[in-house]
């Protein structure tokens, strides 16, 4: 494990910004309990990203990048929407697809990488909007699921199209009037969790990002589970403070109030045999592997 992948080349150094010198210099690389109690002192991200000021999306980047359990072996394919456009600002190799292309690419980029790399790990996860992953990438996402394909499916729901203005999509909340949907939805928000754990997903949550520890401990679940057993997936509430009106300081909120067990983001979790067997597994691995390092630090 080493910074070797993002190192900038001498030759550039002193060209490149000051920002990105310090994203190279203080990701968490190498690091072996790397995660969310990192954010601060460690960068995943670069400041002046593109998203709006406050957007819970930037928040989810953050806690994601820092939990990502192999980040130099991990490749992150995006899809066209506010998402896409923070990825040239990443510590994490990406690739861009066009729009809903997103689980196609994953699964041919996955595939590629086994045979270039047959004696590593590498890891792809997907993040995309609703947009991309429900209603145009529907398919791709499905197929993907049926096959078996060994990546984690990541989608940031907003509930719309927010980088188009709020346009309506697949898993908007019933009634919603948004900037570009006037009509307001007219059907209940798609339960597209359900329809991944019946189409063959082995590791499924649903969540707001409001607490990285839980960010942190589901994304470690589904980049494990999918890098040995089969396809996750995790749908994280993000919400668009642009389009329903919050100024930026009330994402977290927002995210709050909507996880209450009564409300439409309540924790949801489903885990298949073969993936509660691994993760428990791992689990007890990892016990034994942090009390013989404390045995070790005790005997220094
Ligand atoms: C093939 C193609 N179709 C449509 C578009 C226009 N387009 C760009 S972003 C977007 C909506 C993105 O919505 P979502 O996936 O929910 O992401 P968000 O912006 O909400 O994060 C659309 C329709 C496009 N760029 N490419
Ligand atoms: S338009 Fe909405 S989702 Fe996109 S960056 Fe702004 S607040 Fe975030
Ligand atoms: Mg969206």
């Amino acid at each position: 494990m080493s910074k070797e992948k993002i190192k900038i080349s001498e030759d550039l150094y002193d060209i490149m910004p000051s920002d990105y010198q310090d994203l190279v210099r203080s990701a968490t690389y190498g690091k072996e309990d790397r995660g969310w109690k990192d954010i601060g002192t460690s960068k995943e991200l670069i400041e002046q990203h593109s998203l709006c000021a406050g957007c819970p999306e930037s928040m989810a980047f953050r806690y994601i990048l820092a939990s990502l359990p192999n980040p130099e072996d991990t490749v992150m394919v995006g899809s066209t929407g506010c998402t896409s456009l923070v990825f040239p600002m990443v510590a994490v190799h990406n690739i861009h697809s066009l729009f809903g292309n997103q689980n196609a690419i994953a699964s041919g980029l996955k595939r590629a990488l086994s045979v270039r790399f047959p004696n590593r790990t590498k890891d792809v996860v997907v993040l995309a909007g609703d947009g991309a992953t429900v209603d145009i990438g529907l398919d791709m996402t499905l197929q993907a699921w049926f096959r078996q394909e060994k990546f984690t499916t990541i989608c940031f729901d907003n509930e719309l199209y927010a980088n188009t203005g709020g346009q309506e999509s697949g898993l908007m909340q019933k009634g919603f009037v948004a900037k570009m949907a006037p009509v307001g939805k007219l059907f209940d928000k798609v339960r597209l969790p359900e329809i991944a754990r019946e189409s063959g997903c082995h590791y499924v949550v649903q969540c707001t990002v409001s607490k990285p520890s839980v960010i942190e401990k589901v994304i470690r679940n589904a980049v494990l589970v999918a890098r040995e057993i089969g396809p996750t997936y995790l749908q994280l509430y993000t919400p668009c403070i642009l389009e329903i009106g919050k100024n930026s300081m009330e994402g977290l909120q927002e995210m709050r109030d909507s996880e209450k067990p009564t409300e439409r983001f309540a924790y949801k979790e489903y885990m298949s045999e073969p993936a509660k067997q691994l993760l428990a597994e791992m689990a007890a691995k990892d016990k034994e592997r942090k009390a013989a390092a404390k045995q070790l630090a005790g005997q220094a």
